[in-house]
């Protein structure tokens, strides 16, 4: 393993160990008296979060994630920066998420959980992208608590001169029982735009359920989400501060068949609901500005 990374961390008293879930893709595994969770270096991303009292992960993680260098994992909570979903000649969803993060800080939380600060300066970004936007200068820090319920907090700091305008998500994939059967409450009347179909409309149901191929960007909305599965006998309760914009998104069979890092049944089991702020909720941050995108993920067994 390479230590480098870690050499300067204690582990908490044991809430902290580091590792690696590939050679060269560092992590930190976090158990607590809460819950399990892996974050990756490599992406600043979580990967698995697991309530000690829950027989299932609830954030998804695909058996066939890729660990290489210039390619997303895929699962998890990526995050989608400065840009969300494709960009000129540039990568999709950004550079944050085939980044390596460094590790700024960890600590216990009065509360018995454990916090996790990790950094990327924009200065690692990709040359491609820095030499066709010279002045772009945003530092990110993402801080990640593991207690009684999870938090992740995203915060971009703009350095430069000048207002930027970005966008941002935490593309959190949930581990679901059956996406025929779950379902999704807290965006009825709320208009998105289909990005299958290209058009705008407003979602006009109580509940959303899933029967085919799914990707649609929920604007102007800073509602609390439930995604109810009844297979895995619990809620998940998903609300969020500084996000205008919610991200619903399944492959469905066909498109997930042709994704070489998701297995056959993959599409089954996982659901992406995305706290962010995209198209026309895309942020404008003046110099010195700084913008902080958190989401709270909390999941209640039925009784
Ligand atoms: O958040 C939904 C989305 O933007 C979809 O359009 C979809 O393609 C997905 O993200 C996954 O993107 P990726 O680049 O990780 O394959």
């Amino acid at each position: 393993m390479n230590k480098e990374h870690f050499h300067k961390h204690t582990t908490l008293n044991g809430q902290l160990s580091f590792d690696e879930i590939s050679p060269g893709f560092p992590v930190i595994k976090i158990n607590n008296e809460y819950a399990c969770a892996t974050i990756s270096l490599y992406g600043g991303q979580l990967l698995d979060y697991k309530p000690h009292e829950q027989l299932e992960q609830v954030i998804w993680l695909s058996d066939q994630a890729l660990f290489e260098e210039n390619k997303a994992i895929r699962g998890g909570v990526p995050i989608c920066w400065p840009w969300f979903g494709d960009y000129e000649k540039f990568p999709a969803h950004g550079y944050a998420r085939t980044t390596f993060w460094e590790i700024e800080s960890t600590k216990q939380t009065i509360d018995g959980g454990t916090e996790v600060i990790l950094k990327m300066s924009c200065h690692e970004l990709c040359q491609n992208f820095l030499d066709s936007h010279p002045l772009f200068d945003c530092d990110l820090a993402i801080t990640i608590t593991v207690a009684s319920k999870l938090t992740i907090e995203l915060k971009t700091t703009n350095n430069s001169q000048h207002t930027v305008g970005i966008s941002d998500a935490l593309h959190s994939y949930f581990k679901i029982s059956d996406i025929h059967t779950v379902d999704v409450i807290g965006l009825a009347q709320v208009n998105f735009f289909d990005k299958l179909k290209n058009q705008e409309a407003c979602y006009e149901e109580s509940k959303m359920r899933f029967m085919t191929e799914t990707d649609r960007v929920f604007i102007d909305t800073t509602n609390e989400i439930n995604l109810n599965d009844p297979g895995f006998n619990r809620t998940i309760t998903i609300s969020k501060k500084n996000s205008n914009s919610t991200v619903i998104w399944n492959p469905w069979q066909e498109k997930s068949s042709q994704m070489s890092d998701m297995s056959n049944q993959a599409w089954l089991q996982m659901l992406c609901i995305e706290s962010a702020n995209v198209l026309k909720n895309q942020l404008l941050l003046e110099s010195g500005e700084t913008h902080r995108l958190t989401t709270s993920i909390a999941v209640k067994t039925y009784i």
